[in-house]
């Protein structure tokens, strides 16, 4: 099937802009011949623009009653309900996610909306005490004002989500700027949220590459047109953003990257163990961010593990993402690219398993064992490197492909240790039978998010989600934290005494 590609334009306050001369060709991964749409990309004074239609927008969205912006939010979670699965092949065919995990990643935004639709008639303030008699003080959450949302290709509808959900529901406008290669899916999803009843200019989308979305938030910033950045990406970028924000004093919520560790302990179950590496190492080819970087096994079930995760990886199924596979290809070039100078980084003493060379496609190890026809897709073999030491690159540093290292320890304090050293802290597992252990590894872990005998991927869309360190500055989607990412707390005192208090100089003595 060959469709004529979508022609895609930013949409600021409603208005779709002019087409460019020379569009940028997404392309469908799985067949990078395939062109699944054409999109114009927007400058920087677009971007500043949309920040600039958000703002004049925001005020009335803030005054619509937080449950009737609920039920916005509700119609939002019924419309992506009903056209689930057109959403779900979307994002197969924009960035080669398999079909079950794209279904999966659908039903995370429906689960975020049925989340916030309730959360309209519950957004508490608190009365509080006064330290004087005949005065009451009170809290409120306020929106911030615009939300600059700028989100990575990986999750491409279901991290957007996180947090345009929940700023919406708090009365902010939005300007959100997908990535350009799930330019597809990501109109498909800003059209939905259109439908669902949200006002002008409440939500724009801008299609933009990073230099140009870079000037456009600095200038919208200095013109004091955004009050939070949303970033999902890389740690560099998220870098220069948080550097960006600090010179106007806002705090973004970053969402970064991470090099998740599991830890296997010597009473683990070693199958599940196994299983749980193979997901979480190679599912979506390893483009999580919380996907699995090195399982540090005790030296006691070391090679008993190793054998099960290979035996595992060479059963497992890679190719056609529309077809029954446990991955499909590399996201675009430039992450296949990079990912291949990463597996530069194998080093002779490491030991290669589960892929009859390094992953590479070459004449070696040629394009053959995938399910249905690569063809001109960019699929990779998975690889097992055992040996890794905490000097190499590929232990300490996020590959962002379907690559796991293995490496040993001997005490759990070690464990830990080897653990935290690459300096992220977004996700970490650790199989164990003893709850001793499990305790002891997230009390002495450094990760926002642990999972005891469960995948470093695979976070629920209730539960806060985020990192620290490399990770991310400790801003949390999702749940009721998220809140605090797109509210700010006003205080209230009201003295109904009828005369001139003075807090702590005319408190009651006693
Ligand atoms: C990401 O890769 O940016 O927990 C987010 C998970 C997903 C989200 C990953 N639900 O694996």
């Amino acid at each position: 099937m060959t469709a004529t590609p979508l022609d895609l334009r930013s949409v600021i306050a409603g208005e779709r802009l002019a087409a460019a001369d020379r569009p940028l060709a997404s392309v469908n991964p799985s067949r990078t011949a395939e062109v699944v749409a054409q999109v114009s990309l927007a400058g920087r004074a677009d971007f500043t623009a949309a920040c600039r239609a958000a703002q004049e927008a925001q005020a009335e969205w803030a005054r619509v009653p937080a449950p009737i912006r609920g039920q916005v939010i509700a119609n939002i979670g019924e419309l992506v309900a009903a056209n689930k699965e057109a959403l779900a092949r979307s994002v197969t065919r924009d960035i080669g996610k398999t079909l079950g995990e794209a279904r999966g990643e659908v039903q995370e935004i429906i689960d975020t909306c049925e989340y916030f639709r309730g959360e309209g008639r519950r957004l508490y303030g608190q009365t509080v005490p006064s330290e004087m008699p005949d005065k009451q003080l009170f809290t409120f959450r306020n929106p911030l004002g615009v939300a600059a949302i700028i989100t990575a290709g990986n999750f491409p509808v279901a991290v957007p989500s996180w947090y345009i959900i929940p700023a919406l529901l708090t009365g902010n406008a939005v300007v959100w700027k997908p990535a350009e290669y799930s330019a597809a899916c990501a109109w498909s999803f800003y059209e939905l949220f259109s439908r669902a009843g949200i006002p002008r200019g409440v939500l724009n989308i801008v299609y933009a590459d990073g230099e140009e979305t870079f000037a456009g938030l600095e200038q919208a910033l200095g013109e004091g047109l955004v009050d939070k950045v949303g970033f999902t990406g890389s740690s560099a970028v998220g870098a220069r953003i948080g550097e960006l924000c600090g010179r106007h004093l806002q705090t973004p919520c970053l969402e970064l990257g991470g090099k998740n560790p599991m830890v296997v302990t010597e009473d683990a179950d070693l199958e599940l163990a196994a299983e749980g590496a193979l997901f979480s190492g190679f599912g979506t080819a390893g483009q999580r961010c919380t996907s699995l970087g090195t399982a540090i096994v005790h030296e006691g079930v070391h090679d008993r593990f190793v054998e099960l995760l290979a035996g595992a990886t060479a059963a497992a199924r890679v190719g056609d993402p529309t077809r029954d596979v446990l991955y499909g290809p590399m996201i675009n070039e430039r992450f296949a690219a990079r990912y291949e100078s990463y597996l530069g980084w194998i080093g002779d003493h490491h030991r290669v398993l589960g892929s009859t060379s390094t992953g590479r496609i070459s004449a070696a190890n040629p394009r053959e064992g995938f399910v249905g026809d690569p063809g001109d897709g960019l699929f990779y073999h998975p690889v097992i490197l055992d040996g890794v030491r905490p000097e190499d690159k590929v232990f300490t540093e996020e590959t962002f492909g379907p690559i796991i290292g293995v490496t040993t320890y001997r005490h759990l304090e070690e464990a830990v240790e080897l653990a935290d050293l690459p300096g992220y802290g977004l996700s970490c597992a650790i199989y164990t039978t003893d709850p001793k252990k499990a305790f002891d590894f997230r009390s002495g872990i450094g990760a926002g998010m642990v999972s005891v005998n469960n995948s470093t991927s695979g976070a629920e869309a209730h539960l806060p989600f985020g990192g620290n360190g490399r990770s991310g500055n400790g801003g949390r989607l999702s749940g009721m934290w998220v809140l605090d990412q797109f509210t700010r707390w006003q205080s209230m005192n009201w003295d109904y005494s009828g005369r001139l208090q003075k807090a702590q100089m005319d408190v009651l003595e006693i």
